[in-house]
């Protein structure tokens, strides 16, 4: 939110570090009021997103006409592995000419419905055509295989989110060192490296995996010949993003080191992937222990089992997977989903909604990727400022707001002529939301003075409610139950002071619109300075709400074009973040453009990011109840879930946004900003 006419506010707030100390508040008991229970959904993709990792399968594309098999596949999967497709023989079965239809098929259809895909594999010495293992000469062999990686990774470029780039290279054994091959015996051993530089420029977006069975268990040669090859290349710079483990089980599941192998490899600085789950007999008891194991790493970014019926798998004659012969969920099926966190369907009772509907399934996956274009539709005003004996208030601005336990919490910025503090209500229908009771938190231990524009979050990992504002500093309180206004700590700051970078960058603007977002490993903060830039720092989800270093400018423009108020959301489903970001129009009128990434510290590709093509403006917005605002302005997406991973469904999207009468001008602070929800119009699925 921008501070203009903040009557020197901003400044006189500046306070010194109040040491945030490390300590973590114990969290209250599972199931007390305004406390989540951990995460509940009913299908394996949709809880394992809640802590921001996939689950995936193998998929066949001869098997995509089978409805069953489609039906558990969309259910259930967020990430799909091509069994055969995007192999060598299938791939370029004679030197130089391409085949990529049946990987097209598996490809273009994930992609459809918002599942992340998995690139496998591209130098393997299975499944390798003739013509290629014949080849004797250096040279030759060099260009081929540099040739089939650059053509193939093209064809998938910036759609796949991590490639096994070399599969299977290292020896069975206790030598530790590479099987022969056709690469290895003519290239010599420096053809992974070879492979993944390639790979590298072929699609710098892709993260880079080796890809091996039987380096589970620590102390295997086999473990270690790898662990050594992946220390090397990240001692050396040699690209390489994740050591994919395809855990093909016997019938006792994982070795007890599993979980060492996974941290260790993590600690080299790599994510760690479970590739191919499958176990014989799939024994609960094996499988929730090879996925607490990935749990347990905060680098384990998801699992893929290699096949979705027993009789899909190459192994099935021993029932190594989750669903049996007629699609029925096993046994193994709800050791996974309870592992993960989720409840089994047949232990759950979906909540009644208000009103006696069936609550809507706010964790399921939604299955369409974001769209490059949007139309929405806006409610009329359905927040407007209650103002008390000693709350004169004009305005009410920045809306955050989570679903949880069956009520929308919004907690938002009130403006009078004394300057801006908070205020929350809760209500369970937006016809409602006019009648709430706002609650003033300058009342609880968040005090009086400068605090605006908040985002609430629950952080999982302490089990506490977060609010995250601006008084000067970007700070935070927080609360073990959102729904008790005074349970508010007082504010701590996350930085000791402004950080240098913007300080060299901020000129006449203002520090504002703090917002924070996790993925697995890390917390970012991310904020605006009204001039232009948009900052992003980072720390350890292990020590966040401390350590926000590296501050750097994660996005620039010109000052109107990227002004403040940015929100950055995970998209349910897929490997995509969606970052708003709030400017001012040629109109004088405020509208939000969007982008894309896959990487929250990477860069930001436009979405819908043009005044003819914003992603909220009025030109895109209609408004059935009368057109009461020309700003769409600060606001925020109503999410899929409640914790710091910030999640968003992909389609259906609702957005609550601050807008006012047109005709007001005059004292900034007492401009009658109003509340509205748009929703999408243009939603495909
Ligand atoms: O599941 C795949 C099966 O359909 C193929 O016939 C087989 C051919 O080698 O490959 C299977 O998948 C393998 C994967 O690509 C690499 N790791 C071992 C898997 C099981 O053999």
């Amino acid at each position: 939110m921008n501070p203009l006419k903040r009557l020197g506010r901003r400044r006189a707030s500046v306070l010194a570090l109040l040491a945030a100390a490390a300590l973590v508040t114990p969290g209250t008991a599972n199931g007390a009021p305004g406390t989540p229970d951990d995460v509940k959904a009913s299908t394996l993709g949709a809880q394992a997103a809640q802590s921001g990792r996939y689950f995936g399968t193998a998929v066949a594309a001869g098997r995509l006409g089978d409805g069953t098999y489609t039906g558990i596949l969309d259910r259930e999967f967020n990430s799909v592995t091509p069994e055969n497709e995007m192999k060598w023989d299938a791939t370029e079965r004679s030197r130089g000419q391409f085949t990529f239809g049946p990987a097209d098929q598996i490809a273009n259809r994930a992609q459809a419905r918002g599942q992340r895909l998995r690139g496998h594999t591209l130098v393997w010495h299975s499944q390798l055509p003739g013509w290629v293992s014949s080849i004797r000469d250096a040279n030759t062999l060099r260009s081929v295989m540099n040739n089939h990686i650059t053509t193939v990774m093209n064809r998938y470029k910036g759609r796949i989110h991590s490639w096994d780039v070399v599969n299977e290279a290292f020896a069975d054994g206790g030598s530790g060192q590479l099987r022969s091959s056709v690469f290895r015996d003519v290239l010599g051993n420096g053809f992974i490296e070879q492979a993944f530089r390639t790979a590298r420029s072929a699609d710098p977006a892709a993260k880079l995996c080796y890809n091996d069975y039987n380096i589970e268990n620590w102390s295997d040669a086999k473990t270690q010949g790898v662990y050594r090859m992946v220390r090397d290349f990240k001692a050396r710079g040699v690209p390489i993003d994740c050591v994919g483990l395809q855990a093909h089980f016997g019938t006792g599941g994982p070795p007890a080191s599993f979980q060492t192998t996974l941290s260790s490899f993590a600690a080299l600085g790599v994510d760690v992937q479970i590739t191919e789950l499958d176990i014989a007999q799939a024994s609960p008891t094996a499988y929730a222990n090879t996925v607490r194991a990935c749990m347990n790493v905060a680098r384990c970014t998801g699992i893929t089992v290699w096949g979705i019926r027993d009789s899909d798998s190459w192994r099935a004659s021993e029932n190594p997977l989750l669903f049996d012969r007629g699609g029925n969920k096993k046994s193994a099926y709800n050791a996974v989903l309870t592992t993960l966190g989720g409840t089994p369907a047949a232990a759950r009772s979906t909540p009644a909604a208000p009103g006696g509907k069936p609550a809507a399934p706010r964790n399921a996956v939604n299955a369409a990727a974001l769209p490059s274009r949007y139309s929405w539709s806006s409610s009329g005003p359905l927040i407007s400022p209650k103002p008390d004996s000693t709350h004169n208030i004009a305005g009410i601005k920045d809306p955050t707001v989570v679903h949880y336990n069956g009520k929308y919490h919004v907690f938002a910025s009130v403006a009078s002529s004394s300057g801006y503090n908070l205020a929350y209500l809760n209500f369970s229908d937006w016809s409602q939301a006019g009648s709430a009771t706002h609650h003033y938190l300058d009342r609880s231990a968040i005090g009086r003075g400068y605090r605006a524009a908040p985002q609430v979050f629950y952080y999982a990992p302490q089990r506490l409610w977060y609010l995250v504002y601006q008084t000067g500093n970007a700070s935070y309180s927080t609360n073990p139950d959102i729904s008790n206004p005074n349970g508010w700590s007082a504010p701590r700051h996350f930085y000791s002071s402004m950080p240098d970078i913007i300080k060299q960058n901020i000129g006449n603007g203002h520090w504002v619109d703090m917002w924070v977002i996790c993925d697995s490993a890390n917390c970012y903060l991310f904020s605006s300075d009204d001039n232009g830039h948009l900052y992003r720092s980072q720390t350890t989800v292990g020590q966040f709400p401390n350590g926000f270093t590296n501050t750097v400018i994660a996005a620039q423009d010109s000052k109107y074009a990227l002004f403040e108020a940015s929100n950055v959301y995970k998209v349910q489903g897929s490997n995509q973040y969606l970052l708003l970001v709030e400017a001012i129009g040629s109109d004088g009128r405020r509208y939000f453009r969007s982008w894309t990434t896959s990487s929250l510290a990477g860069s930001w590709t436009p979405l819908a990011a043009s005044e003819s093509n914003p992603f909220a403006r009025a030109n895109n917005v209609t408004f059935p109840s009368g057109s009461w605002t020309r700003d769409i302005s600060h606001g925020e997406m109503i999410r899929a879930g409640y914790d710091q991973t910030l999640t968003i469904p992909s389609c259906r999207l609702q957005y609550v946004y601050q807008g006012m009468n047109p005709n007001a001008g005059g004292d900034y602070n007492l401009l009658p900003w109003r509340l509205g929800l748009l929703t999408q119009t243009n939603s495909t699925c």
